[in-house]
């Protein structure tokens, strides 16, 4: 009573309902004010968070730039509560309904770097994508060593979240570049996109993909086996006679393969020590053999692939001392490997120059010193290499 007996005081006099107005004013903004901050701060505190997260990974590397952090951990909130939403839902069927088998060689995503397909407006920043009808049948990371080839990039990942999402995938692209001056070194930088990739989410599978390399079949799933698998059957870059899609030897492993966690860790990943063009693939193949495990591939119509033609860079220059190199991988593999990057008293130092979370992939820029790392294994790089 006494509360209402004020409050019409209150309104009787102009002057106090003025001040009383402007107390009331005041203190919602006050409110207001106070959430947003909080929010603010708590945003804020979770960018640290994570970046000091990245920063203590390996004390040898550094960060220079960090882009677009935010958006990506935006993203992850949408994705963490699209995850609790689908706790409620069925998993996703063994084989995707929606495949349509070997695709037109004029499919729009092959030749032309399309904007306006609805799969890419379903991506998420950094390149990811989660089924929203089903849960999926674990999850992909795609790693795609690369320089200088943003246009061959750029049509790969929109062919990618295209297929991608009709294989019904929880996946991720990562786009893994070398800095220059050095030169190209692809089993590198799959050891470090593959490490990444493992801090980055919970994959179940580790696709390492050419840049150049376009799927022709969607039903060529990329998903891991029971041994690691060689996803393409044939290629358009060893086109032989009237063989449209072909292979240059048997024992030929690259392009794109998929290994799980512990297939991939248990063959110590790639070695790190070619630089320039050739030999690192045909090591990994025997890697992974000495490690008692075998290549798999699909079947022939299957894992067909488009190679997009490109001139030679000149930062991937044939290297001379890969015979040299392929001569003592044996020695070499349990000594260097993806542990080079972890514990290992021969520990190779590298730097993150950057990490962006883009529209379709997420990026990731190395800067290696080629000549520490040839000099650190010297005596692992075989005869020719010395001369
Ligand atoms: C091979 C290369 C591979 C390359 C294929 C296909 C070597 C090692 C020689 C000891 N291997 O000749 O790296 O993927 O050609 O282009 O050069």
């Amino acid at each position: 009573m006494q509360f209402v007996s004020c409050f019409k005081t209150l309104c009787s006099n102009k002057g106090l309902s003025t001040a009383f107005l402007i107390l009331i004013c005041t203190s919602v903004f006050l409110i207001v004010m106070v959430s947003w901050l909080s929010a603010k701060i708590g945003h804020i505190i979770h960018i640290d968070r994570n970046l000091s997260r990245l920063m203590n990974y390996n004390d040898s590397m550094s960060i220079s730039l960090v882009h677009s952090y935010k958006d990506g951990l935006d993203d992850l909130v949408a994705e963490r509560k699209k995850d609790s939403n689908r706790l409620s839902l069925n998993p996703c069927p063994e084989t995707p309904p929606g495949l349509v088998g070997k695709l037109a060689t004029n499919a729009p995503n092959i030749t032309s770097s399309v904007t306006n397909d609805d799969s890419l407006k379903r991506v998420m920043y950094g390149g990811r994508y989660s089924p929203e009808d089903c849960i999926p049948r674990g999850s992909t990371a795609v790693i795609i060593p690369y320089r200088d080839r943003e246009d061959h990039l750029n049509i790969l990942t929109r062919h990618l979240h295209n297929i991608l999402q009709r294989q019904q995938l929880n996946y991720q692209i990562f786009a893994i570049e070398m800095a220059l001056p050095t030169q190209f070194n692809r089993g590198l930088l799959a050891n470090i996109g593959f490490l990444f990739a493992k801090e980055t989410g919970d994959f179940s599978c580790f696709v390492i993909h050419d840049v150049d390399a376009i799927m022709m079949n969607d039903k060529n799933l990329y998903r891991c086996g029971s041994q690691p698998r060689h996803l393409v059957t044939g290629s358009t870059k060893f086109r032989t006679g009237n063989n449209e899609y072909g292979l240059p030897y048997d024992s030929y492993m690259s392009g794109v393969i998929a290994l799980t966690d512990s297939q991939y860790t248990k063959a110590n990943g790639f070695s790190n020590v070619y630089f320039g063009w050739g030999g690192e693939d045909d090591d990994f193949n025997i890697r992974v053999q000495r490690a008692n495990m075998k290549f798999e591939r699909p079947e022939k119509e299957i894992g067909i692939y488009i190679a997009i033609p490109h001139e030679t860079d000149s930062t991937n220059q044939k290297n001379p001392a890969r015979f040299g190199i392929l001569d003592v991988s044996a020695a070499r593999q349990w000594i260097e490997g993806v542990n080079s990057f972890i514990n290992n008293p021969l520990k190779i130092k590298y730097k993150r120059y950057a990490i962006e979370y883009r529209q379709y992939y997420t990026w990731l820029l190395i800067g290696v010193n080629e000549a520490a790392i040839t000099k650190q294994y010297e005596n692992f790089l075989g005869e020719p290499f010395a001369v």
